[in-house]
């Protein structure tokens, strides 16, 4: 084989481009990503690799020359977007495996090795982050992910059962988590570090504690000219403080951030005052307690604010995940062993976040240029994605010759919420 990592990634740049903004809309389970599925099962086709895909809907590309899948080294990432994402957010680790595993192949490099391609890691259609990965490692009960909905009040039990897989099968997958003996994510930077680095490929120290609630605002739906200003209880106007008040809060706590990027006025129209109105709320900090007693104020400001409009606001917890310090001895092997390749922090979650409660776990980071992630001007030069790609395989290579003995700790996820008083 001799594809470019920007070769195989010119192959699906017109799949699931977003008409609002440009870059890419490929929500979990649309058209769109089940054609980037097909692409990805084809791939690994071609290079003799046995593809499977599981009762999670994980698809697993599998080189196991001794016909045991015991003892893996497996990489892989996601192919599912934000709304109007870059086009390397998750699809650059899943491009750069196939070429890593091309490079083993050519060097002769034995040991069981597989790419995993997870599943909604970006919550984007059923709101909770790295559904695949939480499922298989139970990081999250089926009974709750098949709960979930989409804003179309599609559950996920449904869309999975479209899409072949079987609701009842779903649920954790520890003979997957015990097979692995290493799991490392090559992901494009969602930052500027590497560029103000002067490096191509970085290798990740922690994730960012990170978590998403949703901010109910009830108040009284009501005609736009006939409802004078002193008789409204406009729960969008209570939304609109409340978002200034989230940037205020988040500014005056050091290291957070705070982001409302989504908002959903009920029934929406030009001429009705919105009866109640949805807020997303995520926030993020490496203290896992600063993130919850952060959040802990926005709701109570959140209380104050909607009282004040004479609305009433719940907040609810969907998705949380604390920070994840990845293992020194391993990320300080990777590093020594890609030419001292520098080591740094993401504030970005990923599924390798997920994985590093069960299995030794480490991230690669390749350079991208304008450090902007999330919306299209996100960017890895073709150099630059080579060299990520060697990397990952120097990495897969050292870790299949001499597998890493890092004790793991689950890691911790909560779910469910907790109305505002
Ligand atoms: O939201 C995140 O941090 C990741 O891109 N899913
Ligand atoms: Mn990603
Ligand atoms: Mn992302």
């Amino acid at each position: 084989m001799t594809d470019t990592v920007a070769g195989l990634l010119d192959e699906i740049a017109d799949i699931g481009r977003d008409p609002a903004r440009g870059g890419y809309s490929r929500p979990v389970h649309s058209d769109a990503e089940h054609t980037l599925r097909e692409w990805f099962r084809g791939h690994a086709a071609r290079r003799g690799l046995d593809v499977r895909t599981d009762h999670n809907g994980t698809i697993w590309a599998w080189h196991a020359p001794s016909g045991s899948r015991d003892g893996a080294a497996v990489t892989g990432s996601h192919l599912d977007s934000v709304p109007g994402g870059g086009a390397y957010d998750g699809p650059l680790g899943i491009a750069s495996a196939l070429v890593a595993f091309d490079q083993l192949a050519a060097r002769g490099v034995g040991g069981t090795r597989a790419i995993a391609v997870f599943g909604e890691e970006e919550g984007s259609r059923f709101g909770v982050a790295c559904l695949g990965s939480r499922l298989a490692t139970g990081a999250i009960t089926p009974e709750r992910a098949l709960a979930l909905k989409d804003t179309d009040g599609l559950t996920y039990a449904e869309v999975a059962a479209r899409s072949g897989l079987d609701p009842e099968r779903m649920g954790p997958d520890p003979d997957a988590i015990a097979r692995m003996k290493a799991f490392v994510e090559l992901h494009v930077e969602q930052g500027r570090g590497l560029v103000d680095l002067g490096r191509p490929v970085g290798v990740a120290t922690s994730i960012l504690g990170h978590g998403r609630w949703r901010i109910s605002i009830q108040g009284e739906g009501n005609h736009a000219g006939t409802t004078l200003m002193a008789d409204r209880r406009d729960p969008m106007v209570a939304a609109g403080r409340l978002i200034a008040a989230v940037r205020d809060l988040a500014r005056a706590e050091p290291g957070a951030r705070a982001t409302v990027g989504r908002l959903q006025p009920v029934p929406g129209g030009t001429n009705v005052i919105a009866s109640t109105v949805d807020v997303w709320l995520d926030v993020r900090h490496p203290d896992d307690t600063v993130t919850a007693s952060l959040v802990a104020r926005i709701g109570e400001e959140a209380a104050e604010l909607a009282t004040d409009e004479g609305c009433t606001a719940t907040l609810t917890e969907e998705s949380l995940s604390g920070t994840v310090d990845f293992d020194a001895a391993l990320r300080d092997r990777l590093s020594a062993h890609l030419g001292d390749a520098p080591q740094l922090p993401t504030g970005a979650g990923h599924d390798a976040g997920v994985l590093a409660g069960r299995v030794p776990t480490a991230m690669l980071f390749t350079r991208n240029p304008t450090g902007v992630s999330h919306a299209p001007e996100e960017l890895c030069e073709d150099a630059d994605a080579e060299a990520g790609a060697a990397a990952l395989a120097d990495g897969l290579e050292l870790l299949a010759a001499d597998p890493p003995t890092v004790p793991t700790a689950p890691d911790t996820d909560t779910t469910g919420g907790c109305p505002l008083v």
